[in-house]
């Protein structure tokens, strides 16, 4: 049965149905493969942020995190979400356990620019996945908030695809990045087509030309990331739609590869 990390970020866990949750509690029941997922929590820390009046601000899709923003980071994450996603697995009748990297030091963590001018964004320096295999071979789903702990107990905030491509590097599985889009889309004659694969080529040169935009940015760069570091497969599917995920599982052509 392999692995398979699901990213899930922040901006589309409120629009994922029941049905995600049970087609994931039934791939894992089925022995179809192993979820692991590691989630993100980006728009609801603005707004916890915000409530606080605490500033923050980003420099190149990562999130300037000082002791303040920190707190609050991992009370959003590592508090909130990561118990609402346990939550909706065991209501799917699933086996979850919650933790964060800080938890069993499973992501160990650095800075991720020695210069100190991100604060405590950190990168994912090892990981402890013992704990991982544990949880799921007694059956359960781990669910990962993406705080890093480093050298004297210092806790860094880590961006979610970053830590996704991480731990799918070091338990070698496959990688889905969950979107409420169906993947990369792109306009030709007139029609809204979905590309099934892209090279690294094609995705640098859809930046260059702004058809790859936004959040699409990062997710694509992890992706290619984790390939990079040894991840057999980087996908990026819509989890809003019920079927797309048991699809892809049975090897569909569902979503958008992306492929060294
Ligand atoms: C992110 C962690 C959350 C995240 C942040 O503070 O927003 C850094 O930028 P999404 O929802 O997956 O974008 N960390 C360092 O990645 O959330």
């Amino acid at each position: 049965m392999g692995i398979v990390v699901l990213k899930m970020g922040g901006s589309v866990l409120e629009k994922l149905p029941e049905d995600f949750y049970k087609s994931l509690v039934e791939l894992k029941e089925k022995k179809i493969c192993d979820p692991i997922i590691v989630h993100g929590g980006g728009p609801e820390i603005n707004q916890a942020l915000k409530q606080a009046e605490v500033e923050s601000s980003f420099v190149d899709g990562l999130r300037i995190t000082t002791e303040d923003v920190l707190k609050i980071a991992e009370m959003v994450m590592s508090g909130s979400i990561n118990k609402r996603i346990v939550n909706k697995l065991i209501k799917a009748e699933g086996i979850a356990f919650g933790l964060s990297g800080v938890d069993g030091s499973l992501l160990q963590a650095e800075p991720i620019d020695p210069s100190g001018k991100l604060g405590f964004v950190g990168k994912v320096k090892k990981i402890n996945d013992y704990w991982l295999k544990l949880i799921m071979e007694q059956g359960g789903i781990p669910v990962i908030s993406p705080i890093g702990i480093g050298k004297e107990g210092i806790r860094y905030n880590i961006n979610g695809d970053m830590a996704a491509a991480a731990v799918a590097s070091s338990v070698g599985g496959k990688l889905i990045f969950v979107s409420d889009i169906p993947g990369v889309m792109e306009t030709i004659d007139g029609k809204q087509v979905v590309h099934s694969k892209l090279t690294k080529r094609e995705i640098n040169s859809m930046i260059s030309s702004g058809v790859i935009y936004g959040g699409m940015i990062p997710k694509v760069n992890s992706a290619m990331d984790a390939l990079s570091a040894g991840v057999d497969e980087s996908v990026i599917i819509n989890g809003v739609s019920p079927s797309d995920l048991k699809d892809y599982m049975k090897g569909k052509n569902i979503g958008t590869k992306i492929v060294m």
